[in-house]
């Protein structure tokens, strides 16, 4: 997971509603719509919570230090989903203690390592990593009308890859997984039996035009493998694929640098 920089987030929230437009455009529905259908659900499912579930982003100090606009977006995000944030005036434990004061249901926090979504009422909790990669496999699905009986391959072993090849296991693709480091994925089979190992980067993005990039690494996938037929779907920074492609799969290409992950951790600990 690269840190985001506060000039990787300084217009996120000012452009969530053209993202969204985009969104509608290239998958078929909105941000509310992928994070519903990572869940198997459907906005409508959380309309009734919009007034009771209160939101309370705690600003974390530890490692790095706070990031520029981090909760704030992340709190804009979320209203942006109809529901009530706020970002509290105290950081840490403090911060903490204030959200709970507040009222707040559903707390948002970060550190250098994790970034979690818990439910405080009925102690659901959520991984920025898992649901970053089910949101982003959950768009997949969406925009190339359903992945089932489909090959589908996810690079990168990590949280956001795992999260993917859940989600696309669960709807029934054939998935494949890659990693520069081959141990990482065999743990992913232990858990994912069905997943297979691709060993071998070309081969995969010959057999395989739909993608979730998955890893930290910048250009993971090369030019020659963006054809009209592939749907590459890519959260997080570095983009896994360079300035070129990414014109040339733009209407194809599902990227951003915190939208899906915040919408899908938000309506994972909303569900029961
Ligand atoms: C959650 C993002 C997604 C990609 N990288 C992750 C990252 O940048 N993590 C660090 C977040 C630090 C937040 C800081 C604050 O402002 O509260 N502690």
């Amino acid at each position: 997971m690269t840190r985001l920089r506060e000039e990787d987030i300084y217009d996120v929230g000012a452009n969530l509603s053209y993202y969204d437009r985009q969104l509608i455009h290239k998958v078929g529905t909105n941000l509310a719509g992928i994070a519903a259908h990572a869940l198997g659900k459907t906005p409508g499912d959380f309309v009734a919570i919009h007034d009771t579930a209160l939101i309370g982003v705690i600003p974390v100090t530890c490692g790095q230090g706070i990031i520029g606009g981090f909760s704030t977006t992340v709190q804009k995000i979320i209203e942006f989903l109809g529901f009530t944030a706020f970002v509290t005036a105290t950081n840490d434990v403090s911060g903490l203690a204030e959200a709970v004061k507040k009222g707040a249901r559903i707390i948002f926090l970060a550190d250098d390592n994790d970034f979690v979504a818990i439910n405080l009422v009925n102690g659901q909790v959520s991984d920025n990593g898992e649901a970053t990669g089910r949101g982003y496999a959950a768009a997949l699905d969406l925009m190339s009308g359903g992945v089932q009986g489909k090959n589908v391959l996810v690079i990168g072993a990590g949280p956001v890859g795992a999260g993917a090849a859940a989600f696309m296991t669960a709807q029934g693709a054939r998935v494949l997984v890659h990693d520069i480091d081959t141990e990482k994925v065999e743990k992913m089979r232990q858990v994912l039996p069905g997943i297979e190992v691709a060993k071998e980067l070309h081969a995969a993005l010959t057999e395989c035009k739909l993608v979730v990039e998955a890893t930290p690494a910048a250009a993971t996938i090369d030019k020659k493998y963006i054809d009209q037929d592939i749907l590459i779907s890519a959260p997080g920074i570095p983009l896994g694929i360079d300035q070129e492609s990414c014109v040339l799969v733009s209407e194809r290409l599902i990227h951003d640098v915190l939208e899906i992950g915040v919408a899908t951790m938000l309506f994972t600990v909303l569900s029961e």
